[in-house]
Parts: C-alpha cells; sequence; structure tokens
C-alpha cells in the first residue's frame, strides 16, 4: 500500500535524452553545457525514491496544441534544422547560429516593413531568424526531445484537468524563453504556455502562470502579452544584471487586453528565502481576486544559492516553503520544470518543493534510504 495515498504523479519520459548538448558559450569562449540529461534524471531518481510521487509516461498530442501557441514557421525550423545540417555534410556534431536579427537592423523601418522580410535560406541564417542567442544548441536529438517535453506538459495537464489537485511535468528541455516565433535560453517550445493556453481551450477558465525560475520568462511574457485570459506573474533575477538581459522589468504589465495581466518581480543580487517569499507574498496578491481554479507553474531551481547561475541565494527548506505557500492558494497546480543547474541539489530541491505543495512536511532525506522506505511501505514524519 502506498504511504500517502493519492500520490503526486510526475510525469517523465527517457526520450529527453536525444538533446544532449556538450558545451555552450559565455561570452564566445566555449563552456560546459549546464541544460544537460543528467538534470533529468536525478530529478526523477529523487522522486521515484519517494513514495509520495509516482511516475507517469506521457502520451503523444500531436502539432495542434504546439501551433496554438507557436509561429508555424518555428515548428518547421526546428524539425527541419538537424536534417539541413547533415545535408550540408559540415563537420560537426550541433547547431549554433552565430548572426541575429536584432533591433538596430530595422531601425526606423515600420512595423509591417520588417514584419514581411523574408526567412533566409541558408541554415546559419534561419537558425539566427528563428533564434535569441547562442546557448541553445541544436543536436540530432533536439527536435523530438523537445516534441516530447510539450507531451510531458499537456500530459500534466490532462491529469490535473481530469481531477488530479497537482500533478509535476518533468519537461527538459525547459520552455519559458521560448516565444511563439522564436527559440532561446536553452528552450525550443513553450511549455508551460502551450499549458495554459490548452486549459484555456478546454475549459473556457482564465489561467495564471506563476513563474519562479531565476531568469524572466521573456517568452511567457510575449506569448500572452496581449491576453487576458492568461496572467502571466514573474520573480527573477533583475535582466539589468542576467539573462535574457532586454525583458522583465517591472514596467511591462502588458498591452490592449493584455493590460494588467502581466507582472515581473525582479529581486536583488543573493535575495534570500525570506526575501524571496515576502516578494512571493506580494505577487501572489494579484492573483486573489483573478478567477480560474487553475495555476500553471514554471519552476527553476536556478534561484539556489549554489547554483552556476549564481544570481539568488535560496534554499532546499525555502523551496519546501514556496511550495507549501503555492500549495495553500487552493488551486489546482500543473507544474512544470524550467532550469535549475547545481546537479547535487536538484533532487532533493525538487521534491523539498512538490512535497510542499503537496502538504507534506520536508522530508528527512538521511532518515532511512530508498531501499527500507519501501519495504516499510511508509516515510517517517518530522
Ligand atoms: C531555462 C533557463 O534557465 N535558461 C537559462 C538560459 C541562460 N542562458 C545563458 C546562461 C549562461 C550561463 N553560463 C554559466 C556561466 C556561469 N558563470
Ligand atoms: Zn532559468
Amino acid at each position: 500500500m502506498a504511504a500517502y495515498d493519492p500520490q503526486v504523479k510526475v510525469v517523465h519520459t527517457d526520450r529527453h535524452r536525444g538533446h544532449d548538448p556538450r558545451v555552450e558559450t559565455y561570452l564566445g569562449e566555449p563552456v560546459p553545457a549546464c541544460e544537460v540529461p543528467e538534470r533529468a534524471q536525478i530529478i526523477r531518481d529523487a522522486l521515484a525514491a519517494d513514495e509520495a510521487f509516482e511516475i507517469v509516461e506521457p502520451a503523444g498530442h500531436g502539432s495542434e496544441p504546439i501551433l496554438a501557441v507557436h509561429d508555424p514557421g518555428l515548428l518547421r525550423f526546428l524539425e527541419e534544422a538537424w536534417p539541413a545540417v547533415q545535408r550540408q555534410r559540415i563537420e560537426r556534431d550541433f547547431l549554433v547560429a552565430d548572426t541575429y536579427p536584432t533591433r538596430g537592423m530595422f531601425q526606423g523601418m515600420s512595423e509591417a516593413f520588417v514584419a514581411a522580410r523574408p526567412e533566409p535560406s541558408a541554415i546559419g541564417g534561419r537558425t539566427g531568424w528563428w533564434g535569441l542567442d547562442s546557448s541553445n544548441p541544436i543536436r540530432p536529438g533536439t527536435y523530438d526531445a523537445a516534441r516530447w517535453a510539450v507531451d510531458v506538459a499537456l500530459t500534466t495537464t490532462d491529469l490535473v484537468l481530469g481531477g488530479e489537485t497537482a500533478a509535476y511535468g518533468l519537461c527538459r528541455p525547459p520552455g519559458h524563453h521560448a516565444a511563439a516565433a522564436m527559440a532561446g535560453g536553452y528552450c525550443f517550445f513553450n511549455n508551460a504556455a502551450i499549458a495554459a493556453q490548452a486549459i484555456v481551450a478546454k475549459t473556457g477558465e482564465r489561467v495564471a502562470i506563476l513563474d519562479v525560475d531565476v531568469h524572466h520568462g521573456n517568452g511567457t511574457q510575449q506569448i500572452f502579452w496581449r491576453r487576458q485570459d492568461v496572467l502571466y506573474i514573474s520573480l527573477h533575477a533583475d535582466p539589468k544584471r542576467l539573462y535574457p538581459f532586454f525583458l522583465g522589468h517591472p514596467d511591462e504589465i502588458g498591452e490592449g487586453p493584455g493590460r494588467g495581466a502581466n507582472r515581473n518581480f525582479p529581486m536583488s543580487l543573493r535575495a534570500d528565502d525570506a526575501a524571496y517569499l515576502a516578494t512571493l507574498d506580494n505577487a501572489l496578491e494579484r492573483l486573489a481576486d483573478e478567477p480560474g481554479s487553475i495555476l500553471v507553474v514554471s519552476l527553476g531551481f536556478d534561484t539556489y544559492e549554489k547554483d552556476p547561475i549564481g544570481d539568488l541565494a535560496l534554499t532546499t527548506a525555502g523551496y519546501h516553503e514556496m511550495g507549501r505557500r503555492v500549495g495553500a492558494l487552493g488551486r489546482r497546480l500543473v507544474i512544470l520544470q524550467e532550469g535549475g543547474y547545481h546537479l547535487g541539489a536538484l533532487g532533493e530541491n525538487a521534491r523539498a518543493w512538490l512535497r510542499g505543495a503537496a502538504g507534506l512536511p520536508a522530508a528527512d532525506a538521511a532518515a532511512v534510504p530508498a531501499a527500507d522506505r519501501a519495504v516499510r511501505g511508509t516515510i517517517p514524519r518530522p
């Protein structure tokens, strides 16, 4: 018999492994990649060893939910990119753009004129056309992995629409930097935005997205910028200091019908649990009078005190408390993985957050080995 009934369902597939970047660049210099397959494996293993969780496989959902959010050109590019590299017989095993269409290039030209510029045909030009930055190399298995990350998000959504109070999608690659017509920041499709759109379409309710990754979710903000029915709330490092640099400021509140449905909360350098949780409480006040029964969480652990991103300073105990406060909102939760790169702590941080969200005590990781727990069928409560 399970120690906890109901268990929190964790949607996971190992199909993410084909997206296995080895290097990214830091100021142009090659450095070891942060967003690696071990991340998802570590979180999966930590949750599989805890009887509060049950791992389930995703189901395929096809292209339609992706096209409800993304430009068909982005989908086509990601599908065609690796085969195009192969046709060119370039001696390399990854694809990264080095030329991007940035704002100064089009200065003074009308929006309609700029929108009518044609997509290049060369693969280097196409990669820049659909990309934000050089931190997300395309590998042979990237497209398949990115498609499965969307299916993980949509299966998680189905579970919650089917009556689960909360479910967690172990999405990899992550999604929140991907805009309607742009990949970037380790992201290809915006898993959380696709989930939110699917919820709106199926329920007709308003949906809120809470983004607690250390980076501003510029893609999610862009996708719902003019939408009143999807509220985007993000806590993140000040973009003056940290990627994505060009969006994430507090005056970005949405436009048109979406005015007021976008809220950014940049944090000060090395903000700790207390500072973060105080800002979280402020941010969640915006949710109080917002209709809708489901909250999508873009969950990142790159706010961790020892994360290589190195901007904020949260602890494992802080994650449990953050999860607890989000769970206590009384909304059903579609929780989707975004960033988090400290491999040694990722498992415990995910476990702490999710146990908090499920109203469970923070487990004492050292108390009983996983094998013993399975035999005894119970988890010691502190
Ligand atoms: C989903 C997500 O967390 N995306 C983050 C994308 C960040 N892209 C640039 C990161 C550069 C960090 N390189 C590590 C160097 C640490 N000093
Ligand atoms: Zn991040």
